[in-house]
């Protein structure tokens, strides 16, 4: 093992077992490993009898419990801040994203709410206004699809030690179940005249977004479930709004009220927020553009990637890309900072609106160089450098739907760093 192996890697080094290594004696390096991760469980006061002895075969394992737990050797978690928390997106695998690693993003904390005391009321240009609690709901035919979730305000750059979560970690992968919002259209009767819709959340931000009528007859959901189990407080139990491929602030939580209506209703998230100031030329100084709901085309290489090293040999490139406009058709990486493309592996399923998973078999041999993806979805768009999102967007871009080609640098050394986006 060379000594920067010790110094930066979490990842052991596989060793070669000789039969010797295999039935005892000196110690392993890969059993160093462990027996030092054993030694971190027991400091943080898990161990106990559940936690596995020197040898697992000597004794008896745990029964099986009420819940399962994650291992006690994965440490992959959210690292919360006031507002919001990030899915560790360089720890996981394949395109889910595990219930409790969901991100979060909330304007004034998660609320505690009673489901059986809660109710969904529509309301407005409707032949019918209605009041819906969960049970009702649930009483609909229902749907489930895999889409993402992703915050429009999910970008982060300007220094060279962030990770795919620090990044981009404002988005996440489920498996939403609830009742399509047209099946509830039409259980009320909404007027032919309604072209808009209010949806409010019942936490302390009283979130409210005006949404155009067409999503709620297309594909929108009102989901009470995620990854076949009920909604986590934190996504919005018991119900939130889900749009498929829409600005995540859209998708509003803890839904208790929807009101349709003949326009938009201009509210603070509307007006103030998730808006972007738009080029002079295009309009005169000083415009906004107002009601981008489309998350556009990104992707992001979670392997390699910071802060994890790499050695030199065959790497698997990996990565997550995804679309709010519909499926991913291609993934390419440049291995060479920019100069050669070449397409990756798009893995099964590639669902619409959904993280796709891409891979791609590369060789290093120990030259410094940038590794990146580009994603291009299935309307044709293909995802922008900064640069060109620049030229289109001018100089001043605001902080909501950036997403930008992102560069890893690669050191000779095998540390792994960001490439920080200069515009500002
Ligand atoms: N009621 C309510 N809905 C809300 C929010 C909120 O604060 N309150 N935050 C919004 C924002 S900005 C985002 S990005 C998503 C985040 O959803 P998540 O926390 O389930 O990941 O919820 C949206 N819906
Ligand atoms: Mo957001």
């Amino acid at each position: 093992m060379k000594s920067t192996d010790n110094q930066v890697t979490n990842m052991p080094t596989p060793k070669k077992l000789s039969r010797r290594t295999l039935l005892g004696g000196a110690a392993t390096a890969a059993v160093a490993v462990v027996q030092t991760s054993f030694a971190k469980a027991v400091q943080i006061g898990i161990s106990g009898t559940s936690f596995p002895a020197d040898d697992p075969t000597k004794r008896p394992g745990v029964p099986p419990g009420e819940r399962g737990t994650r291992s006690l050797f994965e440490k992959a978690a959210k690292k919360p801040s006031d507002i919001s928390s990030r899915t560790p997106l360089q720890d996981l695998y394949g395109m889910l994203t595990p219930s409790d690693l969901h991100f979060e993003r909330h304007h004034n904390g998660v609320p505690a709410i009673d489901p059986a005391k809660h109710e969904l009321l529509i309301h407005g240009m409707v032949e019918k206004p209605m009041v819906f609690n969960l049970a009702d709901l649930k009483r609909f035919p229902s749907v489930s699809r895999i889409a993402f979730l992703e915050c429009s305000g999910n970008f982060r750059t300007g220094k060279e030690t962030l990770s795919p979560q620090d990044i981009c970690g404002l988005t996440s992968q489920s498996e939403w179940t609830g009742v399509k919002l047209s099946t509830l259209f039409r259980e009320v009767g909404v007027r032919p005249v309604a072209t808009w819709f209010l949806a409010e959340g019942g936490d302390a931000a009283v979130m409210t977004r005006s949404i155009p009528i067409r999503k709620g007859w297309d594909d929108a959901i009102i989901a009470y479930a995620q990854n076949g189990e009920a909604l986590r407080p934190e996504q919005g139990y018991p119900v939130r709004l889900f749009l498929p491929g829409w600005e995540g602030n859209t998708n509003v939580k803890w839904l208790r009220r929807l009101e349709l209506s003949d326009q938009p209703y201009m509210t603070r998230e509307e007006t103030s927020k998730y808006t972007e100031p738009i080029k002079d030329t295009e309009r005169g100084p000083g415009k906004f553009r107002q009601f981008s709901f489309d998350i556009d085309a990104r992707s992001i290489i979670t392997f390699p990637a910071y802060p994890n090293p790499v050695q030199p040999g065959w790497i698997e490139i990996r990565g997550l890309a995804w679309s709010g406009r519909g499926k991913v058709s291609r993934v390419d990486v440049s291995t060479d900072a920019g100069k050669s493309w070449h397409s990756a592996t798009l893995q099964d399923p590639i669902l619409d609106k959904a993280h796709t998973a891409f891979r791609y078999l590369w060789q290093w041999k120990g030259d410094e160089t940038e590794i990146m993806s580009r994603v291009t979805d299935e309307t044709g768009y293909i995802q922008p450098t900064i640069g060109q999102l620049l030229e289109a967007r001018g100089p001043d871009m605001g902080g909501y739907h950036l997403n930008p080609i992102t560069a890893w640098q690669i050191k000779r050394d095998g540390r792994v760093l960001h490439r920080p986006e200069t515009w500002k």
